[in-house]
């Protein structure tokens, strides 16, 4: 049995998450509003570290200057009650019809001019909250009709607008870095940096890149057929990821944010083993918290809601404790040795050995015989079956 959860693990949970009311493009929320205090309150009893929140999840859109005020004061006193902490704060630049086009790249400038006048009032509340992460999720960013949007000049504006927030964090001093978060579509057609490679392709044109990464979800990459746990292992070999969102999703289809495991659990056995124990045969880890991105499906009541929540840090840890056993397990070490896991890091060309010492290595060449090497079996196979095993506790 694995561990209850302790602040130790680092959980956090979105607000939006707890606090969805369950509404969906068919049907009337199922619902009623929670508080986003007695979420604080019922995720720290429930053994989360952390939560994260949009601007418009704690303070309506909206709300007067004064109302705002009051809001934080009341939200802070909460934070200090439960001991709970703001790891990550980000915007909503989707929800309001203002958004419908977009926020860094919407059409209309004076609406992107708006949308980082939003961002920034947030980014001072998230300082002064001590997050050190703030996301950026453009799910509006994008198009349904290719005619509609000049991609170059909407990555123009993204990059403007990203580059902007950070020269304001820098010279505000604050201790944040940014991560943007992709997903392909939903709500829009198709969303501009639709997955993590191109997320990552998009950083490295910041004039700010150093403090840009990114915060891949679960369900965001497996809704293009992508592999999550090889998405994240890319981020971190890039020393981009700074924040990951957990959650289930099967298949391809509209975006399911289920509990984490629920969905592809095979997949969620290797991406906490990366997360826990790191690439075999090394690699940069992650340090970052465990944040879970998930909505209490719209079947539960507000019972369903605390459960669902405390289902994704058991699963969680039920993970880990499973992918300590499987490294720890000899025939594991052995069959990893076997297919060559480890060996993979050995670099190609021995330290201090040029290319052309390559070119005059015979062995390399002209006397390696392609035939044998063809032979060789990986036993990949086995190892798959070894990690399963674990993975359903029958080793
Ligand atoms: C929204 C989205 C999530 C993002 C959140 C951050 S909001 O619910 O579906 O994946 O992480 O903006
Ligand atoms: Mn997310
Ligand atoms: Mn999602």
């Amino acid at each position: 049995m694995a561990a209850e959860p302790t602040k130790d693990d680092r959980f956090s949970f979105g607000l939006w998450t707890v606090g969805w009311h369950a509404n969906d493009q068919f049907g009337e929320p199922t619902r009623a509003p929670v508080d986003p205090v007695e979420s604080v309150h019922r995720l720290g009893e429930l053994g989360a570290w952390g939560v994260t929140f949009h601007d418009d999840d704690v303070i309506p859109f909206g709300t007067s200057d004064a109302e705002r005020e009051k809001i934080i004061t009341r939200f802070r006193a909460a934070l200090a009650e439960t001991g709970v902490v703001v790891p990550m704060m980000t915007t909503n630049l989707f929800s309001q019809p203002v958004f419908k086009d977009g926020g860094f790249t919407s059409n209309d400038r004076s609406v992107r001019r708006y949308a980082l006048r939003k961002v920034a009032r947030n980014i001072d509340l998230a300082a002064e909250l001590g997050a050190e992460t703030y996301v950026f999720w453009g799910g509006r960013e994008g198009a349904e009709y290719d005619g509609a949007k000049n991609i170059a000049s909407a990555l123009d504006r993204y990059r403007e607008g990203i580059d902007a927030l950070a020269q304001y964090v820098t010279e505000k001093g604050y201790g944040l870095r940014f991560a943007i978060e992709p997903k392909p579509n939903e709500p829009r057609g198709d969303i501009l940096l639709p997955t993590v490679g191109h997320a990552l392709a998009f950083i490295e044109q910041l004039d700010h890149a150093d403090m840009v990464g990114v915060n891949p979800e679960v369900g965001h990459e497996q809704m293009a057929g992508l592999n999550y746990t090889a998405g994240i292992a890319q981020a971190l070999w890039a020393g981009k990821l700074f924040h990951i969102d957990l959650n289930g999703q099967r298949s391809i289809k509209y975006d399911q944010d289920l509990v984490f495991g629920h969905g592809d659990l095979t997949s969620a056995f290797f991406t906490v083993d990366l997360l826990e124990n790191g690439a075999v045969g090394g690699g940069p880890s992650y340090t970052g918290p465990r944040h879970f991105d998930y909505k209490p499906s719209r079947t539960e009541d507000i019972a369903g809601v605390w459960d669902s929540a405390a289902a994704n840090m058991r699963m969680y840890l039920l993970l880990k404790e499973r992918a300590a056993a499987y490294r720890a397990d000899p025939e594991v070490q052995q069959a990893m040795e076997h297919a060559g896991v480890g060996a993979l890091a050995d670099s190609t060309l021995s330290s201090g050995e040029s290319f052309n010492d390559l070119l005059a290595d015979r062995s390399a060449f002209e006397d390696f015989d392609p035939a044998a090497a063809g032979e060789r079996g990986y036993g990949f196979v086995r190892l798959n079956q070894l990690g399963l095993e674990h993975l359903l506790g029958a080793r």
